[in-house]
């Protein structure tokens, strides 16, 4: 099977066991990869560090990077480049959007609760993009998730749905700017998985069962399809792809 032995990972956005990036995470330990986690507050470190801990990886660190900050971000990749000097690799699990604009109308989206999906979702893309590519002198490979709502209208998704799209279009962009550098940045989208941030979407139950009962596959998608599916964007089985996006969700795009 795959091997990224000797190469270094940089994960962020693992909150619990649950978390898509702790599937992404298992993928590149199973694949012999180093792992650094990074997590957005002392809320989920403890949390965090647990979950480091039980890989019993030698050299695996756990940082902290709040990625509304540029300042964190900037501290944190100095103490990456500190700790190990050069990474093959990042995972960018992160997404946020207020509850109450997770359901209704999204005609009723607030500028600040726009301009704070965009934020957290989608720019932080950008900015963990260019502090992390600074320190692929190797070249590399950035992964991001995505979800079906930012190509069509999914109920409830709303302002969350915005933000997708304007992460996907930063990833072509992305793309277009590292590519010279022997970095590549690509996308999955994931089918609807039960999660913390799952859990703010209304009516996530109906959306579940209508994969089980329509998708091509005829089940849901789980962390460790979409963590396989990331260590084969960050192997060198993927060399020629970049810019693009990929569809870990029993098929149910094509509906
Ligand atoms: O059905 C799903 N669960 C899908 C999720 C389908 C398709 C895509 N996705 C995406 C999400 O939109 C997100 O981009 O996958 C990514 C990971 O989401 P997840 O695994 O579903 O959710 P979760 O385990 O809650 O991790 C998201 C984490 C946050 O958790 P909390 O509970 O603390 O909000 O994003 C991180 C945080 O760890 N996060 C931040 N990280 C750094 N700085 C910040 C921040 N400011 N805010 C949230």
């Amino acid at each position: 099977s795959l091997s990224l032995a000797g190469k270094t990972y940089v994960v962020m956005g693992v909150a619990n066991k649950r978390s898509i990036a702790w599937g992404i995470a298992r993928s590149l330990h199973n694949a012999g990869a180093r792992l650094i986690f990074t997590y957005a507050g002392e809320r989920i470190e403890s949390s965090v560090r647990e979950l480091a801990n039980s890989l019993e990886a030698e050299g695996t660190l756990v940082l902290p990077c709040d990625v509304t900050s540029d300042e964190a971000i900037s501290t944190c990749f100095a103490e990456i480049k500190e700790a190990v000097g050069t990474i093959h690799g990042l995972a960018h699990c992160i997404a946020f959007a207020k509850t109450e604009e997770l359901k209704g109308e999204f005609v009723n989206t607030s500028r600040d609760g726009f301009l704070l999906a965009q934020n957290i979702s989608s720019y932080s893309l950008t900015a963990v993009a260019k502090q992390a590519s600074g320190l692929m002198a190797e070249g590399g490979s950035i992964v991001t998730l995505t979800y079906i709502g930012g190509e069509r209208a999914i109920p409830n998704y709303n302002v969350m749905g915005v933000a997708k799209a304007s992460l996907d279009a930063s990833v072509r962009y992305l793309a277009a700017d590292l590519g010279k550098h022997g970095i590549r940045v690509n996308s999955i989208s994931a089918g609807p998985i039960r999660t913390l941030s799952a859990k703010a979407i209304g009516e996530f139950n109906l959306i579940l069962s209508e994969i089980e009962e329509r998708a091509p596959l005829r089940r849901t998608t789980t962390p460790e399809e979409v963590g396989d599916t990331a260590i084969f964007l960050f192997s060198d089985l993927s060399r020629g792809i970049t810019g693009e996006n990929i569809h870990v969700d029993s098929g149910f795009h094509i509906l």
